[in-house]
């Protein structure tokens, strides 16, 4: 088997886990977005990255899903005494992570290699890896002008309504050495999934596919890609994905989710509460299977990996 996760921030790191616990290191590849990184107080800043790897290292802030878990704000709060940028929360063990990180940066290494580093140095056996090496940079247009996104989404707390955004970077920008092996064993000698993890589809996996060569690939792989809903009984169980689509004018449902990402899919997951959709989606030509997609335990986020691997086995793309 080798399966590919593509994911964003909180929901897709809960799959990621519950993937890595029922596939062995060589069998998956997990690629976060990193087009919400940004530079803060001049330390290179990954959150999404960093919330898939502390997920898996079972270090993660599980109250709200990113940062580190017995966290400590010293830091935060001398920052704050001496009147620099304190409205992104950076904890004190964090922090570490974003020195490590920009100082490696700095000297050359590039954000793959400094990903390896620090997956080794926090026992992950699984391969993450960023989307890419080079900057791409989620840039949100709204009601009050255009916001890079850790100031739309921490900063002002998603509050401006969202027109529409851009991916500064993203033309130019590769997939990273991991994705692009893992792609081309995708077209080549892959036989497992493309899994979508439950992520935001606007910016958090758009980017991905928006990267060179990305959407071409995942078209002629003959390998099922699988999306499962970050949308659940019309709501996003975490982020602004509802909110967006509201503002976007397309209907807040786990049905506009498989309608989004179309044809690129083979197959769809959506909640029990969303059963009813079912039918209106396999309509639209995607096998859509229904289960539990709300990841509470670690037994949540197991079962819904083996619901996902399972429907795959059952696909032809
Ligand atoms: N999200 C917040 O809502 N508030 C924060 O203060 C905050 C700090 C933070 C620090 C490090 C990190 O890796 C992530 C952090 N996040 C914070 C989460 C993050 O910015 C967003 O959840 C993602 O960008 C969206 O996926």
């Amino acid at each position: 088997m080798n399966v590919v996760a593509l994911s964003g921030g909180v929901g897709g790191a809960k799959l990621a886990l519950g993937l890595s616990h029922c596939l062995d290191a060589a069998e998956l590849t997990i690629v976060a977005n990193t087009a919400d990184d940004f530079t803060h107080l001049g330390l290179r800043i990954c959150p999404d990255l960093d919330t898939v790897m502390y997920t898996l290292a079972e270090i993660s802030n599980r109250a709200v899903g990113w940062g580190q878990q017995d966290e400590t704000w010293h830091c935060l709060d001398a920052l704050s005494n001496l009147g620099a940028e304190s409205w992104f929360r950076l904890g004190d063990r964090d922090l570490a992570t974003h020195l490590v990180r920009s100082e490696q940066l700095q000297s050359g290494e590039t954000l793959s290699d400094v990903t390896t580093y620090l997956c080794q140095r926090l026992n992950i056996a699984h391969r993450l890896v960023p989307m890419s090496d080079q900057a791409v940079s989620t840039q949100v247009d709204t009601d009050e002008g255009r916001l890079s996104f850790q100031h739309y989404f921490v900063r002002e707390r998603c509050e401006p309504q969202v027109t529409g955004f851009e991916f500064e970077g993203v033309e130019s920008a590769r997939p990273s050495p991991g994705f692009q092996t893992a792609l081309v064993d995708s077209v080549d000698n892959g036989d497992g999934p493309i899994v979508i993890c439950p992520s935001n589809p606007f910016v958090s996996v758009e980017p991905m596919l928006r990267l060179t060569g990305v959407r071409e690939t995942l078209r002629v792989s003959h390998r099922p890609v699988i999306a499962v809903s970050p949308i659940v009984g019309g709501e996003a169980l975490k982020g602004p994905a509802a909110k967006m689509m509201s503002e976007l004018g397309i209907e807040q449902s786990a049905a506009s989710v498989a309608s989004y990402y179309g044809d690129l899919i083979d197959g769809f997951v959506i909640d029990t509460l969303d059963a009813e959709l079912q039918a209106s989606i396999e309509q639209i030509g995607i096998p859509t299977i229904v289960t539990n997609t709300v990841m509470v335990t670690l037994a949540d986020r197991i079962q819904l990996a083996e619901d996902v691997l399972s429907f795959a086995a059952t696909l032809r793309s």
